[in-house]
């Protein structure tokens, strides 16, 4: 019967329950500046496939504690909406697909006498988790009250037992989230140590791999200290193959079976307390157990309260990130999408620095990158607008990874790059930094120096991924040898088309460092093998009454005519030509030479009707009923720009009216409130560049100009983002908007503007202000110079 009511429960969908006003102010929110984290609803994009991770953490932080479910599908980021809990653990990622990764360190409370700690001690939840920003709650069907905060490299647990029952803490070092899709991704845990020192606190390690990146072992040293005092504690091991024991042996937990393979035996501690509340402080390090200890001793001292812990974190918050943005608005739900997507979109990357096992360097260290295939598009623009202290340390690390591994990561996790989906798209990353003037303490002959080896070493392929064997998807660019030889690539690789068209925009990231490090031949050499796109433009190739698209090449040079089905990519993934979208959709990718594609497409009018066609119901077979089966796919990132890209064809008007359906019809504070997978941030990017009505083109000072949704957004610059240092700020306001959404006049600096686009140093480099009139109707506003194709002249 229980059960009947908890099943009840947890079949309607989960809502968002922030706690009131008042607990806000008893959290003790500093009261010297607005608390903007009240607008943050964090289990936004944690159902539809969102995967978001709705736990606690800081800013950039190591750690990222929250609640495990087990359900029988993959809970990426630890969390599902229902499903039993299988422990409270430190260490999660946010937004990211293809496997789970870590869900490790971690801690179950248990009401019950702990017979066996290898017995599967999983509870559903007796009500719906409460989350605000620093601040987690979870109520086992038990009745054990789990209350959660985090440091950089630590949590706090709190656990309040139900009265007069027993109250246990099992630690499993053995926990990881599972993959249950059966793609060879799942994690496994490899072995481990525990110990229960005198003064009663354990500490030890775990050693796991897998995960999404296809990770070889890693290591992870944990600490924790129970500030409660424990009746017993007893470390235990034991497998199926190997009877439970207490205690354990400390030592490495690795057993021949049968069959030759190795099983980790599991390993772990049991607390018990008299205490009906239970207070525990974990630390953790990618160094050692004494690193471990000391991060969590400095970060939350012994009997540090869980509220001194939450408020600090959300002070943290607001003062690093949400209060750098601020506005005049006053509607909630614009208010919530606003600060909720800045959060979300900065989850990852993790900052590592000093908590590097592969090298030692006085450069930064940035892991948990989850993938700039997805990132480069929106997200690392708006990153070094909003953070640039950290975004200039990330650039450095990508660099740092190249130096002392031989490649920059285009996806990094657990110290461990891959897997690459595309192309280099650091170069992007990077070429956008440089030209948007980071400079700072980057080495930019190294950071030039790892572009070149993308763009003319082919990568080792190992280790070899199962799904694409044919070449590294690891590191660099897999395809290479095709690129360099045929100047296409052709079905001999994986991705080939897809992969083309990111090797294109590489290599037009490398023309433009080249550019700027004053390297003509380089430059120029770059420039022109990013028009390589169009050596798989298929001419002959129609849909939908539409003659040209990108198709896939055989060495001879004849295009493969049986997959010349532009709406169709035989599912788009790691072994067809096209990746995460159709050949319709990558028929818009060379962002740097539409000029070029507008010619190719058959000319202005044309192009802006093969646009439109992106966004007509129904044309789509495979398409998702979600989005009534458009060709456009606002869930994968290679659609990204194209409502943008009518502003090429002086139709600015219809890329306000795509985007803005675009960011209304899928977006919204809410936990289905993302189109798909939040890739890390990716989605939320794209979201908050539409409120601020501008598409940046990585790679380039280009700002594609939309429409603003509020009266009046004002971004603190700080010092950084390139410009000449001091408090600059970037404002937009907008009047008529009750009128509609479309652009009527637009100044820039105060000077009339009839551009459809302004550059960074217009409002970036040095701060900037842009001020809209907009109203219902279109109007022919944008009449001045195009945005430029920098690859098109010729
Ligand atoms: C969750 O736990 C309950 C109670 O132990 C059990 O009946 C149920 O089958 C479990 N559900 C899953 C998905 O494991
Ligand atoms: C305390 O821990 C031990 C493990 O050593 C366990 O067997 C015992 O039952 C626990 N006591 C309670 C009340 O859970
Ligand atoms: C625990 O395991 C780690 C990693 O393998 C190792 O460095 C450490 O020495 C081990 N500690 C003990 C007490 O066995
Ligand atoms: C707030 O904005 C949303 C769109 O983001 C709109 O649907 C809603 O009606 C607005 N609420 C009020 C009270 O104006
Ligand atoms: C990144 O982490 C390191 C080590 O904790 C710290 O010194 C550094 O200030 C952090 N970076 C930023 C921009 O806060
Ligand atoms: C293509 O053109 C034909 C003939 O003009 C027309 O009947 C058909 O509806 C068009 N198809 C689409 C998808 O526009
Ligand atoms: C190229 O090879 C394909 C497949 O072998 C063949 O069908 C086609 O005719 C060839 N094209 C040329 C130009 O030889
Ligand atoms: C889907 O089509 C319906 C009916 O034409 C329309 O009302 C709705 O706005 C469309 N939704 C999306 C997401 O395109
Ligand atoms: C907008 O266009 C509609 C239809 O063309 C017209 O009726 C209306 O008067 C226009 N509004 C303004 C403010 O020009
Ligand atoms: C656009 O504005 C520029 C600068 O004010 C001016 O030189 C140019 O003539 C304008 N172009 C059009 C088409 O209005
Ligand atoms: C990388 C790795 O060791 N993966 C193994 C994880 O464990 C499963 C079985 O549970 C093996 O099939 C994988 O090979």
């Amino acid at each position: 019967m229980v059960l009947a009511v908890i099943l009840g429960i947890f079949t309607c969908l989960i809502e968002v329950s922030l706690a009131d006003s008042t607990d806000q102010a008893a959290l003790g929110v500093s009261v010297n500046q607005p608390d903007y984290t009240q607008y943050v609803l964090p289990f936004t994009g944690t159902q539809n496939g969102g995967n978001m991770f709705p736990g606690v953490a800081r800013p950039f932080g190591v750690v990222k504690l929250g609640p495990d479910l087990y359900n029988g599908v993959d809970a990426y980021s630890g969390y599902l909406p229902t499903g039993n809990v299988t422990g409270y653990s430190l260490m999660h990622e946010s937004g990211t697909g293809g496997a789970p990764k870590y869900g490790v360190v971690s801690q179950m409370p248990v009401a019950a006498k702990v017979v066996n700690p290898l017995a599967n001690l999983a509870l559903p939840r007796a009500t719906d988790d409460a989350a605000q920003v620093g601040y987690y709650k979870s109520t086992l069907s038990s009745n054990v009250v789990t209350e959660l905060a985090a440091t950089d490299h630590a949590g706090l647990l709190r656990y309040t037992f139900p009265s007069g029952m027993p109250a246990s803490v099992v630690i499993d070092v053995s926990h990881v989230l599972p993959s249950f899709r059966g793609l060879g991704l799942g994690q496994n845990y490899t072995g481990g140590n525990i110990t229960i020192t005198k003064d009663g606190h354990y500490e030890g390690s775990g050693t796991y791999n897998n995960g999404w990146n296809l990770a070889p072992e890693w290591t992870i040293y944990f600490c924790g200290y129970f500030d409660t005092p424990s009746a017993s504690a007893v470390t235990f091991r034991g497998s199926s193959t190997e009877d439970l024991k207490y205690p354990a042996a400390n030592t490495e937990a690795v057993a021949p079976t049968s069959d030759g393979s190795t099983q980790a035996i599991r390993l772990g501690a049991v607390y018990n307390f008299t205490s009906p509340t239970v207070n525990s402080r974990v630390g953790v390090s990618w160094i050692s157990s004494a690193k471990a200890c000391s991060n969590v001793n400095a970060e939350i001292p012994a009997q540090t309260q869980l509220e001194t812990v939450v408020t600090a974190t959300k002070n943290i918050w607001n003062s690093q990130l949400l209060g750098r943005v601020t506005t005049t608005e006053t509607n909630t739900t614009n208010l919530q999408l606003l600060y909720t997507m800045l959060y979300g979109m900065l989850l990852l990357p993790s900052n590592r620095t000093g908590e590097n096992p592969g090298w030692l360097s006085t450069e930064p260290y940035y892991d948990d990158l989850f993938t700039i295939w997805d990132l480069f598009r929106c997200q690392t623009s708006l990153f070094q607008i909003l953070q640039p202290a950290h975004y200039e340390e990330y650039i450095r690390s990508l660099i740092d990874v190249y130096r002392h591994e031989g490649w920059m990561p285009d996806a990094r996790s657990s110290n461990f790059n891959g897997r690459s989906q595309g192309g280099s798209n650091a170069d992007n990353v990077l070429a956008d930094a440089y030209v948007k003037g980071v400079r700072g303490k980057v080495n930019w002959v190294d950071g030039y120096a790892a572009m070149v080896k993308d763009a003319e070493v082919v990568p080792p392929n190992s280790p070899v991924d199962p799904e694409s064997p044919e070449s590294s998807d690891h590191e660099g660019r897999g395809a290479l040898p095709d690129w360099l030889k045929y100047s296409y690539i052709t079905p001999a690789f994986d991705r080939a088309v897809s992969r083309a068209a990111d090797y294109s925009l590489n290599d037009f990231a490398l023309s433009q460092v080249a550019s700027g490090l004053n390297k003509p031949a380089d430059a120029s050499k770059y420039l022109a093998r990013s028009r390589n796109w169009r050596n798989h433009w298929n001419a002959k190739a129609t849909s939908l009454n539409f003659t040209g698209f990108l198709a896939p090449r055989l060495a001879n040079g004849s295009f493969v005519t049986e997959e010349e089905d532009p709406l169709s990519c035989s599912g788009c993934y790691w072994g067809d030509s096209f990746y995460e979208a159709t050949p319709w959709e990558y028929s818009f990718s060379p962002y740097h030479d539409v000029a070029t594609l507008i010619k190719l497409s058959g000319g202005a009018t044309r192009f802006v009707q093969r646009l439109e066609t992106l966004f007509v119901p129904g044309l789509n077979p495979t398409g998702n009923p979600q989005f009534n089966n458009t060709i456009f796919n606002p869930a994968n990132e290679p659609s990204f720009a194209s409502p943008y890209l009518f502003n090429f064809a002086h139709r600015q008007d219809l890329s306000v009216k795509h985007a803005r359906f675009v960011a209304s019809a899928y977006y919204a504070p809410t936990p289905a409130g993302l189109p798909g997978n939040s890739d890390a941030g990716a989605m939320q990017s794209w979201l908050l560049w539409n409120i601020i009505g501008l598409y940046p083109l990585t790679g380039t000072t280009t700002f594609l100009i939309g429409s603003p949704w509020l009266e009046k957004l004002v971004i603190n610059l700080g010092g950084g983002g390139g410009g000449n240092g001091g408090s600059k700020s970037f404002t937009v306001t907008s009047t008529g908007r009750q009128n509609g959404i479309y652009v009527q006049s637009l100044t820039v600096n105060g000077k009339a503007w009839n551009q459809s686009w302004l550059s960074w140093s217009d409002v970036f480099a040095d701060g900037g202000t842009m001020e809209f009139v907009l109203g219902a109707n279109a109007t022919d506003w944008a009449t001045g110079a195009l945005p430029p194709s920098p690859a098109s002249g010729a």
